[in-house]
């Protein structure tokens, strides 16, 4: 059986619990769309965070590659369209790194786009009433970072390897006052997600943009 490799973040900037390390564990070991899901943690580290999905790489030979983030503030399951080549972080990561417009691969290109069919994800999410739209910046934090160096990493050695990026709301017992998402609306999202990836080996030309 083939692997997906489905990453999520340690807890950061204070908050108690990521969702999306709650999802990459939970999803751990499961088959999805006839492929074995390896779950795995990223530490919220600028350097260290790339050296570990390139690691787990290494280990599980991924057919696919979803890397899962928190994205506190929004209201929707949210495909990224596009990683740039910029570190520009508004706090510190977990290790005390702060750097500002800094290229995360010295003279690599400016953007790369996912892999993944994220028009089709947003379209078969909205079907079964999951919250979902493509989002057309990843930040500047730790999140496109992983991001860019893991379509950094496929375009130079894994060719043939499918790969992006995912960002999920808070938990609603992460906020009182910001937009949040249900655990089991996650994991159903994350889940429907992968099916997706795999069965669509092409995007569909569909509107899939933000609702606010
Ligand atoms: N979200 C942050 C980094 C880790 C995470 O889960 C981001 O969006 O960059």
């Amino acid at each position: 059986m083939k692997n997906i490799l489905l990453t999520g973040f340690e807890p950061f900037g204070g908050d108690a619990l990521n969702p999306s390390e709650e999802i990459a564990r939970q999803l751990n070991g499961i088959t999805i769309a006839r492929h074995r899901v390896e779950g795995a943690l990223l530490p919220c580290v600028f350097g260290a965070a790339i050296k570990e999905l390139k690691h787990q790489i290494k280990l599980h030979e991924p057919a696919l590659v979803i890397c899962l983030g928190l994205a506190g503030g929004r209201a929707e399951i949210t495909p990224e369209r596009v990683a740039i080549n910029v570190d520009d972080a508004r706090i510190a990561d977990n290790a005390g790194q702060q750097p500002i417009d800094r290229p995360v691969v010295k003279d690599g290109p400016a953007a790369y786009f996912s892999t993944l069919p994220i028009k089709a994800i947003v379209q078969e999410l909205r079907a079964k009433e999951i919250p979902a739209a493509v989002s057309q910046t990843a930040g500047t934090f730790v999140c496109n970072h992983v991001f860019y160096g893991l379509m950094h990493e496929l375009a130079l050695h894994q060719k043939r390897v499918r790969g992006g990026f995912i960002h999920v709301p808070y938990l609603p017992e992460q906020t009182a006052d910001k937009p949040s998402l249900p655990y089991d609306k996650m994991i159903e999202g994350i889940t429907l997600a992968i099916e997706t990836a795999v069965e669509y080996r092409r995007d569909v030309k569909a509107a899939g943009g933000q609702s606010s």
